[in-house]
Order: structure tokens, then C-alpha cells, then sequence
């Protein structure tokens, strides 16, 4: 199995209201079609200009503070729920059959972690060899009354339970790199952190300011930790750049691929 996370800043242009970008989607959708072999697929998207935008403006990651965000989490779930339309129809349209799981039906979070997830809600569809495809969306929370689950929370659950034999962040920069890139300091990617070696965290941490456009769920950084705690379950996270042509479907195919690739 192989779980994929296509990456808000990929499929959407973060900084615009609702800007997807249905050629970047689809070369994406057919390089891991023309890369994967028999194995069963689960694809994870994020929420990009769709769900960051206005969650921030909101404050809808800190959960219920007014009646007044109650029409904001509305609108938000929707909008999700828009581009993940967008995403099916792509599959859809390449052959491949995927089968939408609405997080909010299936998932409860306490205190923004996952408190429960349905897995036969994965379970059903993968008998078939349909690809369960979900999302990054706002559930309801039992400490904070609602609170966002991020697309790659959902896959840290995933991959602790079906321990596929990889997963795949396709985001918008090359990896992780030892600081923040674009300012002129020097920068050197991470090309692996194997936790059986004992990284060095410091170093890790300094990506932490990386991210400057809305991102209420913590961007790179966040996925290093989500990455690192997969590894703790033996599962190979690899983080690429799916801006690049091709390198989804190389690293689809095992190849050797500029990124970062975290080891437990
Ligand atoms: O883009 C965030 O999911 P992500 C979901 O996977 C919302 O981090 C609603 C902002």
C-alpha cells in the first residue's frame, strides 16, 4: 500500500480564495497512476486556498469562541468539499475509481488530535480496489466543539494502522532543508533522517519559520514531526517536491528522487 498526500500549496494556490489548479492535479494524478504497480492506493489532499484562508482569518483552528464562526465552518466545509470535487472528477476522468470519505463523518477530534476514526470506512472501499480519497476539513471536536483536522493528521492514523509500505508528501518545495530556503542563507537540504541514528532536532527546528502564507495547520514543519512519528511505526515517509514534473511518479516507482525521506 501506498498512501499519497497531495499538498494544499500543490494543488492549490495558497495565497488566492479558491485559485485550483486542475493541470498541476491531473500530471500528478497520472504520474502515480503510470507509477504504481498493484498496490492499493490511499489518497490524501489538503485543503490549500479553500480551507487555510478563511480558518485563519476565522480563528477556526482554536475551535468555538463565537456563534459567529459557526457560518465560517459552514462555508469552509463546503469549500473542501469543492475541491475535493474537483480532485474526484480528475480521477475520474483518468480511469481510476476513486471513492470520497467525508472526514467529518468518520473522524471526532479531542483537543485537535483525532479522538476516533471509522476505518471501515477505508476498510469496504479497499476490498474493491477503490481508492479511498479524503481530505483535510473541520470536525467536530469534543473538547473544543469543532477544530480543523488536517489532512495529514488523518494519514498519521493511516499509517499506523494499515502500515503500508509507504507514504508520500508531495508538496511544494524540494524537502526539508536545514533552514528556512529563499533568504539569501545558505541551505542545505535533508536528504534522510533515519530516527534509528538519532537526528538532531535542533536542526529540524529551524524550518519552523518557514511558512508565511496562511497555513493553520503548521506546513513543513508540522509534516517533518508527522513524518517522524510515522517512522516510530516503521512506515518510510518520503517528502518530494510535486511541483517537478515527474518526480511523483519516480518516486511512485521506488526511484531515487531529490527529497527528504525520514526512516524509523
Ligand atoms: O491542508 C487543513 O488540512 P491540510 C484543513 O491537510 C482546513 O493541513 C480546513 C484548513
Amino acid at each position: 500500500m501506498i498512501i499519497i498526500k497531495f499538498g494544499g500549496s500543490v494543488i492549490t494556490d495558497k495565497k488566492v480564495k479558491y485559485k485550483f489548479r486542475p493541470n498541476v492535479t491531473d500530471r500528478l494524478v497520472k504520474e502515480f497512476k503510470s507509477g504504481i504497480k498493484k498496490q492499493q492506493l490511499i489518497l490524501v489532499h489538503g485543503a490549500g486556498s479553500f480551507g487555510h484562508i478563511l480558518s485563519k482569518q476565522y480563528e477556526l483552528d482554536k475551535g468555538f469562541r463565537s456563534p459567529k464562526q459557526l457560518s465560517k465552518v459552514a462555508e469552509v466545509k463546503k469549500d473542501v468539499r469543492e475541491l475535493n470535487l474537483k480532485i474526484l472528477q480528475i480521477l475520474i476522468r483518468n480511469n481510476l475509481n476513486p471513492i470520497s470519505i467525508s472526514p467529518s463523518s468518520v473522524i471526532s477530534n479531542n483537543n485537535k488530535s483525532i479522538s476516533k476514526i471509522d476505518l471501515t470506512a477505508f476498510d469496504k472501499p479497499m476490498a474493491l480496489q477503490f481508492i479511498p480519497v479524503t481530505y483535510g476539513d473541520i470536525v467536530m471536536d469534543e473538547a473544543l466543539g469543532f477544530s480543523i483536522c488536517s489532512g495529514d493528521q488523518i494519514i498519521l492514523h493511516l499509517a499506523k494502522k494499515y502500515k503500508p509500505d509507504r507514504v508520500i508528501f508531495a508538496t511544494n518545495v524540494d524537502g526539508v532543508c536545514t533552514k528556512p530556503p529563499g533568504r539569501g542563507i545558505k541551505t542545505e537540504l535533508i536528504e534522510k533522517i533515519d530516527l534509528g541514528s538519532g537526528p538532531d532536532l535542533d536542526l529540524v527546528k529551524q524550518i519552523e519559520a518557514e511558512m508565511k502564507v496562511a497555513d493553520v495547520t503548521g506546513g513543513i514543519f508540522e509534516k517533518l514531526k508527522i513524518s517522524m512519528e510515522i517512522a516510530k511505526s516503521g512506515v518510510k515517509t518520503n517528502i518530494i517536491n510535486g511541483t517537478v514534473k515527474n518526480r511523483l511518479r519516480d518516486c511512485v516507482k521506488g526511484r531515487k528522487v531529490i527529497g527528504t525521506t525520514i526512516l524509523g
